[in-house]
């Protein structure tokens, strides 16, 4: 009789997402969001399962073992349940028997998923390959959650962390760029996030960017100070972040590493985005994401040809390596061995879509990761373009054109990298042009080159 009377409620609420209200005892199983594994239940059938049906379950999100008769649910579908007891209908031939799992309230809504890395992998992020779609270049991959016993990386929390994969080179290990997109989450509690960051040198090409989920647009960034001499035994460093003017949004954090030197890299655990009271622990940092005094961008952008030397062009790092010689901009104040950043001020897309500039730089393999000119979206701060030098012979600069038509109207800055040290590591622009009336003539041999390729590369 009680079967049925759940049978019949069951009926009622299919379909519905609101957990069934079942009493304690009959519960088949538990899912521990802060304990992210499988859950098997035994088959209520006696008869071979075909289908389980509720909670939007899918085939690939269970898997039955007919020689155990065990049904498996699978962590990557129980992340995602809100907490709350839940019931299935798992059917045999003609009828179905219910199961079962409560889910534990956890806060889930207001926390990203595998936060920890515990599940021993990338589960619950997604990992974006940058450079050139490049597979074996994507910096964040399962193979680089490192168990905390393999190593001496005391500052972990729990059994893994985010490392770096040994089994590849340490050049490779840095060389490697990407993206590691977490699950959204609603802004709760005290609107204060913490994390544990590590990485090589203090390094603006890795960083820690919140993002809204609506509409893309940057909300903040974070770049975990370094110690230099941490560089050989990379040390996690426990840090909070104050969000609170964003609670009751939807949220989601990008690590990024955009650099390919030996200095950039990240190392990540134990990131919490639910406190209910303010962290008394880990260190404060602040927003540093790009900022512009500029209401009203002009269509063409300030000082492109740098007749005003560097008005209008902000030097990221501490370091000066940018100087302007012979009306051009170089990055090589105090020799190729300077390392730098500069960005213009922002600048609105009009008339034909067109930019173009001047180009001088070493080219080929190496050199396109280290030299580089990007091109911002403003404000989701997202790189919509990346090229560097591929045609320059060393004597005379030459123009490349960029075709932004898909985005007339939107807002945009440039930044120019110079990110090695080495002989031959600098870069020359100039001319720089962001507004054409009517589109100029330029055919594909003159087009900048996109060495950005967005792609899902989990
Ligand atoms: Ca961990
Ligand atoms: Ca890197
Ligand atoms: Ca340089």
């Amino acid at each position: 009789m009680k079967r049925l009377v759940g049978l019949w409620l069951l009926g009622l609420w299919i379909g519905l997402s609101t957990p069934l209200v079942v009493q304690s005892d009959e519960i088949d199983h538990v899912f521990d969001f802060d304990h992210v594994t499988d859950v098997s239940v035994a088959n209520p059938l006696t008869e071979p399962v075909t289908i389980i049906e509720g909670m939007n379950i899918a085939s690939g999100d269970y898997t039955y073992d007919r020689d155990t008769d065990m049904i498996t649910f699978h962590q990557a579908y129980l992340v995602h349940l809100v907490p709350g007891i839940h019931a299935w209908n798992v059917w045999g031939l003609d009828h179905y028997e219910t199961l079962t799992i409560e889910i534990i309230d956890r806060h889930q809504a207001y926390r990203i998923i595998n936060g920890g890395f515990e599940t021993g992998d990338l589960l619950g992020f997604t990992a974006l390959d940058i450079f050139k779609g490049e597979r074996t270049l994507q910096a964040f991959t399962d193979r680089d959650v490192q168990s905390v016993s393999d190593g001496n990386l005391v500052q972990a929390v729990g059994a893994y962390y985010l490392g770096l994969d040994p089994e590849i080179s340490p050049s490779l290990q840095k060389e490697r760029m990407g993206i590691l997109r977490s699950s959204a989450f609603t802004l709760g509690g005290s609107g204060f996030i913490t994390f544990r960051l590590g990485g090589g040198l203090p390094s603006l090409l890795t960083y820690l960017s919140v993002r809204l989920v609506e509409n893309d647009r940057e909300v903040a960034r974070y770049i975990p100070f370094i110690d230099p001499l941490s560089t050989q035994t990379p040390e996690l460093r426990l840090y909070q972040a104050d969000l609170s003017a964003y609670i009751g949004q939807r949220l989601l954090l990008e690590f990024c590493d955009y650099g390919g030197r030996t200095h950039d890299f990240l190392i990540i655990d134990d990131i919490e985005t639910y406190h209910p009271e303010v962290p008394l622990e880990g260190i404060l940092l602040e927003d540093e994401k790009p900022t512009f005094n500029a209401p009203y961008p002009p269509n063409q952008v300030q000082n492109g040809s740098f007749t005003q030397g560097l008005d209008h062009w902000t030097e990221v790092l501490e370091t000066t390596a940018f100087h302007v010689v012979s009306g051009q901009m170089r990055s090589n104040d105090g020799g190729d061995s300077a390392i730098g950043m500069i960005r213009s001020n922002l600048f609105r897309l009009d008339g034909a879509g067109v930019v173009s500039m001047k180009l001088g730089a070493a080219a080929g393999e190496r050199f396109d990761k280290d030299t580089f000119v990007s091109i911002r979206h403003y404000p989701s701060h997202r790189e919509i373009y990346r090229f560097a030098n591929d045609r320059h012979d060393g004597i005379e600069m030459k123009i490349y054109y960029v075709d932004l038509s898909d985005y007339i109207g939107e807002t945009f800055y440039f930044e120019i990298i110079d990110n090695a040290g080495g002989s031959y590591d600098t870069i020359f622009v100039d001319d720089i042009i962001t507004y054409y009336a009517a589109r100029p003539f330029f055919d594909y041999s003159v087009l900048a080159k996109d060495l950005l390729q967005w792609r899902d590369g989990s």
